[in-house]
């Protein structure tokens, strides 16, 4: 798919070599960088030095006394979701301050402050590819005619840790009903800004940017999967991915892209980022699959950071489908979920 208003990606950037082989050069070309390279969706989470407390204990069983979305200032009465859970909420400030953004660097702690000047606005977000309406839409224009909820989802990592956010959004699904896709599309790709000048981390090689990711026809429709704008009732701060990101909490954190300026509809499974990076290491499909391990660690529990005494995090273990099993393991169904991780 050609991707429009987007340049094209230098040819100093483009190279055969894996992700580390390029993060190799780059280590030998700046040492000071080292620390903060290292980080990031290439590592487990348990190497991380944080301390993770005793045994796995089962995760909180999801109950019906989930709260009421509290009225928000930004954006007025949101509606409640039977898909939030009712487990401890992680807090805004962990949540916006322990990122993953590479764009914005890759310590956790960079893309809040390296992400404080970025400009979301105006934003616009091209639509191609195989559906009636394509063309360029100014942000406002998408996301006007949407009903905003409020949405309170666990997130996975890959890298081993979890929160559990909420969101501000409305179903991705409502949106492509409005794009019209003909029977041609049978993937969505989404594409995140390509601004190097804007997005300072771009001017690493560190993945080949821009960042893209995708989804599965069903996969995109299932009400589940989300289009975010906020959380905690406010706009979505830079750092997570304003003004426009995706979010599907069956899957791990990375296939929630941000920043988000093309959406297209596409014949084949699409290019995306992680999966070009390391390929046997980050699948297309990426669903929470506590049974097939990253090859460099176990994926049985994470690390959830949630609540007021985070700095003292319990492990809990993961479950498949990041818990949301119900809603979409039929979406797999003869699937060998060994081969498509
Ligand atoms: N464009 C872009 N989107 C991205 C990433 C990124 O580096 N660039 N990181 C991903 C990863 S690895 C995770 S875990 C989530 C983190 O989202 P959060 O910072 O809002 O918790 O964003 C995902 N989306
Ligand atoms: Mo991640």
């Amino acid at each position: 798919m050609k991707q429009r208003d987007i340049p094209p990606i230098p040819s100093s950037q483009i190279t055969s070599e894996s992700v580390y082989l390029r993060r190799r050069e780059l280590l030998k070309a700046s040492a000071l960088l080292l620390p903060a390279w290292l980080a990031g969706c290439g590592r487990s989470d348990a190497d991380a030095g944080v301390r993770t407390a005793t045994a796995a204990a089962p995760a909180p069983a999801p109950s019906a006394k989930v709260p009421a979305p509290a009225h928000s200032e930004r954006f007025g009465k949101l509606a409640a979701s039977p898909y939030s859970t009712a487990e401890t909420q992680t807090t805004f400030r962990d949540a916006s301050n322990y990122n993953n953004y590479y764009e914005f660097g890759t310590g956790k702690d960079e893309p809040a402050r390296n992400a404080v000047g970025f400009q979301t606005a105006p934003w616009t977000v091209t639509v191609g590819g195989h559906a009636e309406h394509v063309g360029r839409f100014a942000l406002e224009d998408l996301v006007k005619p949407a009903v905003l909820e409020e949405r309170i989802y666990r997130m996975r990592c890959v890298e081993g840790w979890s929160m559990v956010i909420p969101w501000v959004g409305f179903p991705l699904a409502s949106l492509i009903a409005r794009l019209k896709p003909t029977s041609k599309a049978k993937y969505v790709a989404f594409t995140t800004l390509h601004a190097p000048d804007r997005m300072p981390g771009q001017n690493y090689p560190v993945l080949d940017w821009p960042y893209r990711e995708g989804l599965r026809m069903d996969e995109a429709m299932n009400p589940l999967t989300l289009l975010t704008v906020g959380m905690y009732g406010r706009e979505l701060p830079n750092q997570n991915g304003a003004p426009l990101r995706l979010v599907v909490p069956w899957k791990y954190g990375y296939k929630g892209i941000k920043g988000i300026v093309a959406i297209d509809f596409v014949e084949k499974q699409p290019r995306t980022a992680w999966n070009d990076a390391a390929g046997g290491e980050y699948g297309f499909y990426s669903n929470v699959n506590p049974a097939v391990d990253h090859p460099r660690w176990s994926q049985k529990t994470e690390r959830r950071i949630a609540g007021e005494f985070s700095l003292r995090p319990s492990r809990v273990e993961t479950l498949p489908f990041n818990g949301y099993a119900e809603q979409v393991a039929s979406l797999y169904a003869g699937m060998d979920l060994r081969k498509f991780h």
